[in-house]
């Protein structure tokens, strides 16, 4: 048996802002779409994230702040009292196993359908650009409704929708709170330019395109306090129709980045290549330089193993790692980690959609 705690520090504690961890070992939010309708998480969900509560820190899967920002059946919410209840359980089941958890917030802007939608409403974005790709429904998966441009004065409604989700998640006992302005969904359409063509104070210039992630951030710290707001970016993910990243992710990123010191949060969660794909950049992009720019705690995430983060680790290229796929069916993973013990690949039929199987059925190792 190995022991991995003599060749790094990622199984020792630290701290990001407020939030302290057992370890340095993250688990990312995934999307696992076992949710009904009313997207209230129940003692399924409770003993999911309890088993997997000895991550040094929990980010709760991406989590609709409203009706309007939903965008997947089977996906849970945090703007009524009923999921704002259920989600407690789930807090208090992880914090009996001494474990933390932050929860995600989510708009996914243009990518929903009208079946989705409030009244069939068609799904809000920076412009009235419609993406590729199909989403899930209870009818199975359709293609993406076209979507219609907010206008100026409907942005602090959105705002609002982000605060009052960072409230209710504050009440349902989270440590925390990650900003999701990542993998193409409303904040991330506000930043590229491909998915932004907005001619008001949101639009055209970076400063403007990055409003709306900075306002909202901002917002959120208002509820919760700088130092348990986190913020996760995925400065080079395509979107799901392959629709490319920002022209210009090196002046895009490398203003936002610097301009989130300033706000002094818990961390920046990346995305380090195309979400859950590969650590390929496009040429011009150099990821360490951008994540380099930021002051605070930094959690590196896409296509890590042990040895990787341990490398990058040693390097002081990141302060914590997160794993995605690898907790699904690894719920003891640290500790598969820490001991050099196997590691169970969840097959692609388990990740999405059903109950407990292939969910909290997972056996813990042999080590
Ligand atoms: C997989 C399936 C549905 C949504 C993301 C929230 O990529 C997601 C997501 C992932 O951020």
């Amino acid at each position: 048996m190995t022991d991995n705690t003599t060749r790094t520090d990622l199984f020792e504690p630290t701290r990001m802002g407020a939030i302290e961890l057992s370890n340095r070992i993250v688990m990312a939010p995934i999307t696992r779409s076992r949710y009904a309708e009313d997207g209230i998480p129940n003692e399924l969900h409770a003993t999911y994230y309890a088993q997997r509560a000895s991550a040094g820190l929990i980010i709760a899967e991406a989590t609709n702040i409203s009706a309007q920002g939903r965008g997947y059946a089977a996906t849970p919410g945090i703007w009524s009292e009923e999921q704002t209840a259920g989600w407690k359980k789930v807090t208090e089941a992880v914090h009996a196993e001494g474990g933390k958890i932050v929860l995600q917030l989510w708009h996914v802007g243009r990518f929903s359908s009208v079946a989705l939608q409030p009244d069939g409403q068609a799904p809000v974005a920076p412009s009235a650009i419609k993406a590729e790709g199909d989403t899930y429904t209870t009818e199975g998966f359709v293609p993406v409704s076209m979507p219609r441009a907010l206008e100026t004065g409907e942005v602090p409604g959105i705002i609002e929708q982000y605060r009052v989700a960072a409230s209710n998640a504050k009440r349902a006992g989270f440590d925390g709170v990650e900003v999701h302005s990542a993998n193409s969904y409303l904040l991330d359409q506000f930043l590229r330019d491909s998915t932004n063509q907005r001619t008001d104070q949101y639009g055209g210039s970076i400063e403007n395109r990055a409003r709306l992630t900075l306002e909202v951030t901002r917002a959120v710290i208002e509820i919760w306090g700088s130092e348990r707001v986190g913020i996760r970016l995925s400065p080079v993910t395509p979107d799901a129709g392959n629709t490319p990243p920002d022209s210009n992710v090196m002046a895009l990123f490398g203003y936002l980045v610097p301009e989130l010191n300033s706000l002094n949060l818990a961390y920046l969660h990346f995305v380090e290549g195309a979400t859950a794909t590969s650590r390929d950049v496009p040429e011009g992009v150099d990821m360490d330089a951008l994540s380099g720019l930021f002051a605070g705690p930094y959690i590196g995430n896409n296509n890590y193993d042990l040895d990787m983060a341990i490398e990058r680790r040693a390097e002081n290229k990141i302060d914590a790692v997160a794993f995605g796929r690898l907790f699904i069916a690894n719920p003891d993973l640290v500790q598969r980690l820490r001991t050099g013990a196997a590691l169970t690949i969840a097959p692609r039929e388990s990740y999405y959609g059903g109950g407990a199987k292939g969910y909290t059925d997972w056996p813990t190792g042999n080590y």
